[in-house]
């Protein structure tokens, strides 16, 4: 006969959580968010760790490149999404571990023979007032001038006169060289009253501009997360199919950490997959795997050398695996479970494997109940989906600005890898939808504001960790009644209540 689960599963605005005494001590400021992404032994540090518990979601219309770097610069991790073309995906790696905070490649270039007309043009397409003028006009050739708006005056100079003619010449130009730091590159710019400071080699090719707004924008992100050699870190997706040509690829491309992407991980190509990972680097390429419901589905995963196991059947938001298949289980239910299989098994064997809670978040306290109920971190497609970061076109739909946001399983996706139980098949049926979401701007500006109320929340409890957290939570179930309660009620509201903050 089947197995009845006694409970019905839940989904997390079925709790909150209970405050404990808040000691003076328990300040935001004293709070820290970081936390394990990937195993490690009782007694050792973990050998990756993130700064804020969130990752954005292995999906093709939310985590690209400029996800990466942008979510990477507040303490987060992306996973650079598995459904394109390896070379394409390695691309994408490729630019994130290129990125150096602080130092922009520069994207207007001129040659000293073209004119203030090509000047100008040049400015009114990339909204760019620095120029940098380059033998052969590329952002990599022989550095020889640089023009700013400083060097021209509309009204006295014709439109054909010569770069050459007005721009400031290599030999006044003040610049830095190859190695210097973005702090020494920022002194030289106070010391010399500079805007903007080019970086050459040794052969005098330009490499980098260094801005001065950028250098304080750099000082506005201390939780940046970053390899030893201060690149960014970033993830990437990665299927059961393909794994011996795209994993060797994207750790040419110098990935930090994968993670296998798919809608049910309980399955043996995970474990072929994990395992072939290991052996190929000697246990030195880390890999997450998932996704799973239960104790036995994290176990299997787990011993089968996963880094990190992600939770979570059919929560997403534009999923619909649960009403197109009937598998899935409420999210807060897979995390309770997995977290305490995930507790046994470092007791038993002394092996910390964190877990990630993935999909169904909706409001940000969610995070901080998924972080009580036992998840290291979480991750998120359309909390991110919805910043100017994201891959997808910005709309306008009536009065509203909105972003495109479609699931791995739509149509419009076709990753039928994520989906595919194994075999020939190709996708036969949908399992996510596409949609839009409220536009709602920079990823700093809300992820700031979502990351004081985690931190907020944990000095509630009494809490300045994610393990104290996990520890000292009180978590109670709530009513349907008291979740109506829970809201703004009996009020004539002045302004529409955004359920999407
Ligand atoms: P959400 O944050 O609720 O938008 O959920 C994002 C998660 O949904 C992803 O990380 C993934 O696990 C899942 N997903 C992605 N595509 C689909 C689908 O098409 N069904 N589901």
């Amino acid at each position: 006969m089947a197995h009845f689960y006694r409970e019905p599963s839940r989904t997390f605005s079925e709790y909150l959580l209970v405050p404990n005494l808040t000691t003076k001590t328990s300040i935001p400021g004293n709070v820290s968010l970081k936390t394990p992404i990937a195993r490690y032994m009782k007694g050792e540090k973990c050998p990756f760790e993130i700064t804020i518990p969130v990752a954005s979601a292995i999906m093709q219309s939310v985590s690209d490149s400029n996800m990466a770097i942008a979510l990477a610069r507040s303490g987060g991790i992306s996973f650079i999404y598995a459904s394109q073309p390896i070379e394409q995906q390695a691309e994408m790696v490729i630019k994130v571990k290129n990125y150096k905070a602080g130092f922009v490649v520069s994207d207007s270039n001129l040659k000293p023979d073209q004119t203030l007309k090509d000047v100008l043009d040049l400015k009114a397409r990339t909204g760019h007032s620095t120029i940098a003028i380059t033998e052969d006009g590329s952002s990599t050739g022989k550095l020889l001038g640089v023009v700013t708006s400083r060097d021209y005056r509309l009204s006295r100079s014709p439109l054909d006169r010569k770069i050459q003619e007005f721009m400031t010449p290599f030999s006044s130009l003040i610049y830095g060289k190859e190695g210097i730091t973005l702090s020494e590159a920022n002194d030289m710019i106070w010391d010399h009253k500079l805007n903007c400071l080019p970086i050459i080699n040794k052969n005098q090719n330009i490499m980098y501009l260094v801005f001065r707004k950028d250098y304080d924008d750099h000082k506005e992100n201390p939780d940046e997360l970053l390899d030893q050699n201060k690149r960014l870190r970033v993830g990437a997706g990665i299927n059961t199919r393909d794994f011996t040509e795209r994993v060797p690829a994207l750790v040419k491309a110098g990935v930090d950490v994968l993670c296998i992407d798919s809608s049910d991980g309980f399955s043996e190509w995970q474990r072929e997959t994990v395992q072939w990972i290991k052996q190929e680097y000697n246990g030195t390429v880390k890999v997450g795997a998932g996704n799973v419901v239960d104790k036995e589905g994290f176990l299997y995963l787990a011993e089968s050398g996963a880094d990190f196991v992600k939770v979570g059947i059919g929560g997403g938001s534009i999923c619909i695996t649960r009403e197109q298949k009937g598998i899935g289980r409420g999210q807060a239910t897979s995390v309770i479970e997995v977290a305490q299989a995930r507790d046994e098994y470092f007791k038993q064997t002394g092996i910390y494997v964190p877990i990630c809670s993935d999909g169904g978040i909706v409001h940000d306290y969610h995070i901080t109940l998924a972080l009580a109920m036992g998840a290291d971190f979480v991750m998120l497609g359309r909390y991110f989906a919805r910043f100017d970061e994201s891959p997808t076109r910005k709309l306008k739909v009536g009065a509203n600005f909105v972003k495109e946001y479609w699931g791995e399983g739509s149509n419009r996706a076709r990753n039928w890898e994520r989906y595919d139980a194994g075999g020939e098949q190709k996708l036969e049926f949908e399992e996510g939808v596409d949609s839009y979401v409220p536009y709602a701007g920079k990823l700093k500006d809300n992820l700031d504001i979502t990351i004081s109320k985690i931190k907020s929340t944990l000095c509630n409890c009494g809490a300045v960790t994610i393990e104290e957290l996990q520890k000292v939570a009180r978590i109670t179930f709530v009513s349907s009644t008291s979740i109506i309660e829970g809201g703004a009620h009996d009020v004539i509201l002045k302004e529409s209540h955004s359920l999407l903050k």
